[in-house]
């Protein structure tokens, strides 16, 4: 068994859940888990320079294959320094394989046992992503944590179609474990299987008998309900083995992140925190907060009375005008705000498993969402 470059240290669970404090150890630095990564999908968080994105106490950054390979073309990336000197960012990196931006992106996708043809969003034109493909785009993009391709459809879905997708996700997955060899690259594989519970364990103890660095959790957050995808988790993460990092993708609000902790999940990636903040929402103890609301336009107060952010240094007020103005510092300071939140939101929840109250803080937070105005 190769060692991996990639390695995950359990410090402790929460006796009262499934509640897991961990360090992610990879080759640009220690991650503290549970954590939570932005998403900066072609080589940039939106709106947020890498100093201000290490100042909201986020760990470890993504990066998209699809996007990164269509523009500027992983040559370029590799050429400019890979994706951590391109960027800037010094920290950890993980990069997604581009099967679910084929799957919601991508034009006149076919999926083949080979791949998947489709066409670019941007400019129409044709590719092929095989197994072997992504991982050697991955491998010039150059994270620390690489994922493997898999096939992702939408649910609900037919059965056979669910099978078929989880099958294939699991023989592309030992194709790219196959061509993996970059020795300060760490691969995850991705357990698919929709919300059937026997699928799921099924996919779960096959790509654990294949002893990848770690474990990602796909295929949700695609058209089920909240509820659906916590029992996803409960049949899924008792099936990973233990010793090893737990990664559910793209999601989610800040209650899907404390219901999956509570069940075992270490990682987490959404565009949520910055895609709202561009459209003038932001999170905050008391749930999501509109700031497009006309009652915010005399609002002397911050967006959040004890947030250290640069937002918060402003009136919602003067956060609203500048949304009504049309001036770009409006929505890079929302995005701030919100990755903030999340970030804070996990420190207080690697806090509270540590100090094995990790039930009560789920229970509180989840009150303080609910009561809010919407
Ligand atoms: N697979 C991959 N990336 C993803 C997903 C997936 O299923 C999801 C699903 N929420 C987000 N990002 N490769
Ligand atoms: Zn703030």
């Amino acid at each position: 068994m190769a060692a991996h470059a990639v390695t995950f240290e359990l410090h402790h669970t929460d006796p009262g859940c499934a509640a897991r404090r961990a360090t992610l150890h990879t080759p640009h630095g220690a991650v503290d888990l549970p954590t939570f990564m932005p998403v900066g999908t072609v080589g940039t968080v939106k709106g947020v320079d890498v100093d201000r994105l290490r100042g909201t106490g986020a760990q470890m950054v993504l990066g998209n294959t699809y996007h990164l390979a269509l523009r500027p073309g992983e040559e370029t990336v590799a050429q400019l320094g890979g994706l951590h000197g391109m960027s800037g960012w010094t920290g950890p990196m993980l990069t997604d394989s581009g099967g679910f931006q084929v799957f919601s992106l991508a034009k006149q996708v076919k999926i083949t046992e080979e791949g998947a043809r489709f066409h670019s969003h941007i400019d129409g034109a044709a590719l092929h992503l095989t197994p072997e493909r992504s991982v050697e785009i991955q491998q010039h993009l150059g994270a620390d944590v690489a994922m493997v391709l898999d096939h992702v459809v939408a649910l609900p879905n037919e059965h056979d179609a669910i099978v078929d997708a989880m099958q294939r996700s699991l023989r592309w997955a030992e194709r790219c474990q196959r061509h993996a060899s970059k020795p300060d690259q760490s691969l995850f594989a991705i357990v698919q299987g929709g919300l059937d519970a026997g699928l799921r364990v099924e996919c779960a103890e096959r790509l654990a008998a294949m002893d990848f660095a770690g474990y990602a959790i796909g295929g949700l957050s695609v058209g089920e309900t909240a509820e659906e995808m916590d029992r996803t988790l409960d049949a899924v993460c008792p099936a990973l083995p233990r010793e090893r990092p737990r990664y559910l993708m793209g999601v989610g609000t800040p209650r899907d992140l404390v219901e999956a902790i509570s069940r075992g999940v270490d990682m987490f990636d959404c565009v949520m925190p910055t895609r709202n903040g561009r459209n003038a929402l932001a999170f905050t103890d008391h749930g999501p907060l509109r700031l497009r609301n006309a009652r915010h336009k005399h609002d002397t107060g911050p967006l959040e009375e004890d947030c250290p952010c640069p937002a918060c240094g402003h009136s919602r007020g003067y956060l609203r005008h500048l949304f009504n103005a049309g001036e770009m510092l409006g929505p890079i300071l929302l995005s701030i705000h919100n990755l903030t939140y999340y970030q804070r939101l996990m420190a207080a929840a690697r806090a509270a498993i540590e100090e094995d109250r990790f039930v009560a803080f789920k229970a509180e937070k989840l009150a303080g969402w609910s009561a809010g105005r919407m």
